[in-house]
């Protein structure tokens, strides 16, 4: 009776397990196959409006797949979209990374930030699930060696040396401060910016940090201003960058200043309070209106969700490249379409979408702009397939 028990417990585990492995979506009663699409970003905090556009790119590409009325293994597919809040935090983006683990998804996009996709990605790794980031791009995402990572997004090794060399060759920088807030981005991309610019031929006069969340820079920029640097480059994001400029100008510096992504949005320029014109930054890809699918885009994007900030275009592809994959294998079991994802050679909004070997994006282009009369205005674009103006 015993050795019964033990054997039927025994057959229980082994049934359960394999439930657990089996990662295909199941047929509801009408025989419609509902899979389910994460996608984690921060929706409350100072990067909230970063996460909405991402959250929004992302919920347009899932309701244009589910107008379009897809098949997979022979049965239509509805795709639900999952998403959560992991406040540009490191630690609750690994609890709601298991969430989703949890919740049995077939896919992440996201997460929004470098700092909460990287400590994200072992876990989707372990549990086998595709993850694709629209936006983080610190390197080390990439180089960890998890089959299930991948980005839409060229990566801060090409952004940095972008920025260094148009700060030294075309800003004409000898003397150049920098900041970074401390986070696996800003910092990364200052340490790529550092030395492409020492490679150069510029001088780091001083660098500097402060945080994610602060807003008072007096203190810094006061250090930075005594070092007389002709660039100043920031690495972080806009909710900081926009009150910096504004203080570096009320402090009378005279400095170019640059920043990368982060710093590529209207939330800038609003947040400058006016200060923001002559700005520099850069963007990984090309100017929306080159890209590929760029104009049609934005005229639906901005008519359903209003402006858009800065990743949306990259959340939508990183959708329809999944699911794109899920089709040519035809399965939404990350297991059978991760191959085909790693190989795929898809037609996005943003560009021609295929991996290398570590997952990130090929051929990806950086774009530099400019703030003139209010708005980032294109100066030129290096590398992709884009024409330089
Ligand atoms: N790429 C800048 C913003 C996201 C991140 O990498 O943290």
């Amino acid at each position: 009776m015993k050795s019964r028990l033990l054997a039927v417990l025994f057959s229980a585990l082994l049934l359960n397990l394999a439930a657990c492995g089996k990662k295909e979506a199941a047929p509801t009663a009408d025989g419609e196959l509902v899979v389910k699409i994460g996608a984690i970003q921060p929706l409350t905090g100072p990067q909230s409006h970063l996460g909405k556009d991402n959250e929004n790119g992302t919920r347009m590409a899932i309701d244009d797949a589910n107008a379009r009325g897809i098949s997979i293994g022979g049965k239509k597919v509805k795709f639900e979209l999952l998403s959560e809040d992991d406040q540009a935090d490191p630690k609750t983006a690994t609890i709601v990374a298991q969430k989703m683990v949890d919740a049995k998804v077939s896919g992440i996009i996201g997460h929004l930030n470098s700092g909460t996709t990287i400590p994200a990605s072992k876990i989707y790794s372990d549990a086998g699930i595709v993850q694709i980031s629209p936006s983080a791009t610190n390197p080390k995402y990439t180089e960890q060696g998890f089959k299930t990572a991948f980005r839409v997004m060229p990566n801060d090794v090409q952004q940095g040396r972008v920025l260094g060399d148009f700060a030294v060759a075309r800003l004409g920088a000898k003397r150049v401060a920098i900041i970074d807030d401390r986070t696996a981005y800003g910092q990364g991309l200052a340490d790529q910016f550092e030395a492409a610019a020492k490679a150069a031929g510029a001088e780091i006069v001083t660098r500097e940090f402060t945080t994610d969340k602060s807003t008072d820079f007096m203190a810094i920029l006061t250090a930075v201003k005594a070092k007389n640097a002709d660039v100043l480059f920031f690495g972080g994001m806009d909710a900081q960058g926009g009150p910096m400029i504004k203080q570096f100008k009320t402090l009378g510096l005279n400095a170019k200043f640059l920043m990368g992504d982060g710093g590529s949005t209207p939330e800038f320029i609003k947040l400058s309070g006016g200060a923001a014109e002559s700005a520099y930054s850069s963007l990984p890809g090309l100017p929306l209106d080159k890209m590929p699918g760029g104009k049609a885009f934005a005229d639906k994007f901005t008519a359903k969700y209003g402006q858009i900030q800065l990743y949306a275009p990259y959340c939508y592809d990183a959708v329809s490249v999944m699911i794109a994959a899920m089709q040519k294998a035809d399965s939404s079991d990350p297991a059978k379409y991760l191959s085909a994802l790693a190989g795929i050679s898809h037609d996005g909004v943003t560009a021609k979408v295929s991996f290398d070997q570590k997952g990130d994006i090929k051929d990806g282009a950086v774009t530099l702009y400019q703030v003139k009369n209010g708005k980032w205005e294109v100066l030129e674009t290096v590398g992709g397939i884009a024409p330089a103006r």
